[in-house]
């Protein structure tokens, strides 16, 4: 039974080295009522074909090590005219070319600017198997870096009906749209009929 003076509502671990990550994931999460702790360490992100595969894998050394259930979320910029590239490899490619690169990866296209962000969020609880919730959201790169709010490729990205890149907008209205909130309120909503049951 919980006592009258502890907050109402669950609360979960998030291991990510991504502030950014975590601060979005607060947002989604807080009219469910969960609050979220940051876990400094996602574990080893071994290089797979799907963003799922390196969430799942993650999670599992993530909950070792931190003796607790934990979130960890693979997230990937597919850019529909590159094959998909960068995908799964997204972290590589933002430290080595970044969005500069990407765009002029995208020059003799002009038009051909179709892409989609994926997160793959995984759930684990020390020693278990992982739960797997996936979101992703439709847009395009854009033709310049536009915004300085949010990170990674935010910048670049211009979700479907909107004309302004994930870098022009708050944490509110990016995750209006965003991947991570589409994983991480299926999660909410998985995680809260689980712990009521
Ligand atoms: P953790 O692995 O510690 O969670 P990370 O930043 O390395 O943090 P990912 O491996 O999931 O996260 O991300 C792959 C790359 O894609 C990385 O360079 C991110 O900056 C970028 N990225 C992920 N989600 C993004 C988002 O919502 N907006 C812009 N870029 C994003």
């Amino acid at each position: 039974m919980r006592g009258s003076s502890e907050p109402s509502g669950e609360s979960v671990v998030f291991a990510t080295s991504n502030r950014g990550k975590l601060e979005e994931a607060r947002a989604i999460l807080a009219p469910f009522e969960i609050s979220v702790e940051g876990y400094d360490g996602k574990g080893i992100e071994i290089q797979a074909d799907t963003t799922s595969e390196i969430a799942s894998y993650a999670s599992r050394g993530a909950s070792k090590a931190a003796g607790r259930a934990v979130l960890v979320e693979d997230a990937g910029l597919y850019v529909e005219s590159l094959n998909g590239f960068p995908g799964p490899y997204s972290a590589y490619a933002f430290k080595t070319i970044g969005v500069a690169g990407i765009i002029a990866l995208l020059r003799p296209s002009p038009r051909r600017r179709a892409a989609k962000f994926v997160s793959s969020l995984a759930y684990c609880e020390p020693l278990g198997e992982p739960t797997l919730f996936e979101g992703s959201v439709q847009g395009a790169i854009a033709t310049r870096p536009r915004g300085t709010r949010g990170f990674g490729f935010d910048p670049i990205f211009v979700p479907v009906g909107g004309r302004k890149t994930f870098g022009e907008l708050t944490i509110q209205e990016k995750s209006a749209v965003s991947h991570r909130a589409d994983s991480m309120k299926k999660f909410a909503k998985w995680y809260l009929s689980r712990e009521r049951r």
